[in-house]
């Protein structure tokens, strides 16, 4: 097998980038509270381009919106909606359009982060249910080679899909929403090659804000967990903010370092992106993974403002994980503890918010 195509390295920067976020029909007992205020979103099947097209709410956005908090908040979070994937697909990328209420194009601009997680899954190292993907407003589109990897969604499937948007325009936009298109290759067909999943290990997991007050100077934040099932990291890339000096993801049993990096900066010193990693070579697909051993992400910084920097941190690493032949995704155990404070977490019924994005 030749090495990965640089499209689907930029893919999954891009993946990762948006976060930094899989087949059953949903059952009753998923913890949905009613008072919670959630849309449903039609999902329009374009079957000649193979896209699933999601128009979520749309909002009234005033021009030159402030970036005070408050107005923010209130002005450009839409509710959460959940959509219904209409036939079994392979989803092999996906964008995000900016529209308004007519479905004429605006700024991508207006974007500022959409999250997708599929509640009946679990993520690989939380029984939390699974981000499948997540956008801000410079993600633009991303695909993976779509004969090669894909993620398989059943008819039926339910996706949760929050979003906030801000203008920072001199226009004034009426009902302005994001359209999520999934992109997809039927079921049936003799590709994609490898069943693959997209997971994440966060320094901020298990549950809550996932970005933390970066303290003065130099700092480390880790997290350490197991994944559910065995299988192969086919791809990996990570999130880092300003300051950042460092990311590593290492089998901490075995104390193997499977990936660490450095971020790019610009002259003066400016986080720019993280380098995405291909653990695929010639002779081998990944670096394998098992529930036996422990893996730990770490986020190394060095703040040299003098000051704390309030939700100035973030730390994730995560891609794409092959499960071993004849295992099955895990399901998510939607009466767990932790699944019910993170998905609480994800429909903003506790404080703070999934992901604010700069
Ligand atoms: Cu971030």
């Amino acid at each position: 097998m030749r090495s990965l195509p640089s499209f689907f390295v930029i893919a999954l920067a891009g993946w990762m980038q948006g976060v930094q976020d899989h087949p059953h029909t949903m059952t009753m007992s998923m913890p949905m509270p009613a008072s919670s205020g959630m849309v449903t979103a039609p999902v329009h099947d374009e079957r000649a381009r193979r896209e699933l097209v999601i128009d979520l709410p749309g909002q009234d956005l005033p021009a030159g919106m402030s970036h005070d908090e408050h107005a923010m908040m209130a002005m450009g979070l839409p509710p959460v909606a959940i959509a219904t994937i209409p036939q079994d697909v392979w989803l092999y990328g996906f964008r995000v359009d900016m529209v308004d209420g007519a479905g004429r194009p605006i700024p991508g601009v207006v974007l500022h982060h959409l999250n997708v997680s599929t509640p009946e899954s679990r993520e690989l190292f939380l029984p939390i249910q699974r981000r499948l993907l997540a956008a801000g407003q410079e993600t633009g589109e991303q695909r993976a080679p779509w004969f090669l990897f894909g993620t398989p969604l059943a008819k039926g499937e339910r996706l949760v899909i929050n979003s906030m948007m801000m203008n920072p325009t001199m226009q004034s936009y009426r009902g302005a929403h994001p359209r999520l298109v999934l992109l997809y290759v039927p079921a049936g067909r003799p590709w994609p090659l490898f069943r693959t999943f997209p997971w994440q290990l966060d320094c901020a997991f298990p549950v809550g804000d996932k970005s933390w007050t970066l303290p003065p100077g130099h700092s480390e934040h880790s997290y350490e967990g197991s994944p559910a099932v065995p299988g192969t990291i086919v791809a990996i890339g990570g999130h880092l903010h300003e300051h950042g000096v460092r990311l590593t993801f290492m089998d901490a049993t075995t104390g193997q370092v499977i990936w660490s990096v450095t971020p790019d900066t610009d002259a003066t010193g400016h986080v720019q992106s993280l380098p995405v990693g291909k653990l695929f070579s010639l002779t081998r697909l990944g670096v394998h993974i098992e529930p036996s051993h422990r893996y730990r992400v770490t986020a190394t910084y060095d703040n040299p403002t003098g000051d704390s920097i309030p939700e100035g941190a973030m730390g994730v690493v995560g891609g794409l994980f092959r499960p071993d032949r004849g295992i099955a995704w895990p399901r998510a155990d939607t009466t767990g503890d932790l699944y019910r404070q993170d998905l609480r977490h994800y429909l903003r019924l506790s404080a703070g918010t999934e992901h604010t994005h700069h």
